[in-house]
C-alpha cells in the first residue's frame, strides 16, 4: 500500500474520524490522501468502525486508524493532516463539533511530544474504543508512551458501543 516505499523513518498512527455527510466516502478519500503524502508510505488501514459520539453531539461517527511510515517531522506531518482535513471541508469551530474529517496524530514512533500545537500520544486515545479497537487491528503490539500496552486499556472501554463495518 502507499505511493512510495519507505524503509527508514518513523512508524506513526493516525486516527481518522467523520460524522457529517458521506463519512465512508470521506474516509476512503482521506486514505488516498495519506497514501499520497511525500516522504511517507501508507503501511495499513484498519476496518471502519461505527460508534456514537463520545463527549460530543451529532450523528454516529465512522472511525479507522492508519499506519504511516514517514520521514516527515511530527509538526510537518501535523500540517499535512490539517491540510487534508481542510481539503475535505473541515471547519474549525467549537471543540468536538461534528466534523466532515478529523485526522489525529495518535502516535509518532515511541516519542512523547508536547508543544502548543501538538500533544503526542493523543491524550485521550487510551479512553476511547473507537481509537483502541482499530489501532489494535493494525498494530496489536501498540504501546502508548508513558502508559504501556494499548491492549491493556481495552477492558476499560468495554462499555462503549462500537460496531465493525468492514470487512
Ligand atoms: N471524535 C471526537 C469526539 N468524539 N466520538 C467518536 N465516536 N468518534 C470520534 O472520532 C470522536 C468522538 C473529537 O475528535
Ligand atoms: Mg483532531
Ligand atoms: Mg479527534
Amino acid at each position: 500500500m502507499g505511493e512510495q516505499h519507505i524503509d527508514n523513518g518513523v512508524l506513526t498512527c493516525i486516527g481518522l474520524g467523520a460524522n457529517l455527510g458521506d463519512a465512508g466516502a470521506v474516509l476512503r478519500a482521506a486514505q488516498d490522501a495519506l497514501a499520497a503524502l511525500p516522504m511517507s508510505s501508507l503501511v495499513a488501514v484498519s476496518p471502519l468502525y461505527r460508534s456514537a459520539p463520545i463527549d460530543a453531539t451529532g450523528p454516529d461517527y465512522l472511525n479507522a486508524v492508519a499506519l504511516l511510515r514517514t520521514t516527515l517531522d511530527a509538526c510537518v506531518l501535523l500540517r499535512e493532516l490539517q491540510r487534508i482535513e481542510f481539503d475535505h471541508g473541515r471547519e474549525r469551530s467549537i471543540r468536538n463539533a461534528p466534523r466532515t474529517l478529523d485526522l489525529d496524530l495518535l502516535l509518532y514512533g515511541a516519542e512523547s511530544i508536547a508543544t502548543p500545537q501538538l500533544t503526542v500520544p493523543h491524550p485521550r486515545m487510551h479512553e476511547r474504543a473507537f481509537v483502541l479497537r482499530p489501532l489494535l487491528d493494525v498494530l496489536p503490539a501498540a504501546s502508548i508512551p508513558g502508559l504501556g500496552a494499548a491492549a491493556g486499556f481495552l477492558p476499560r472501554v468495554a462499555n462503549q458501543r462500537i460496531t465493525r463495518m468492514t470487512p
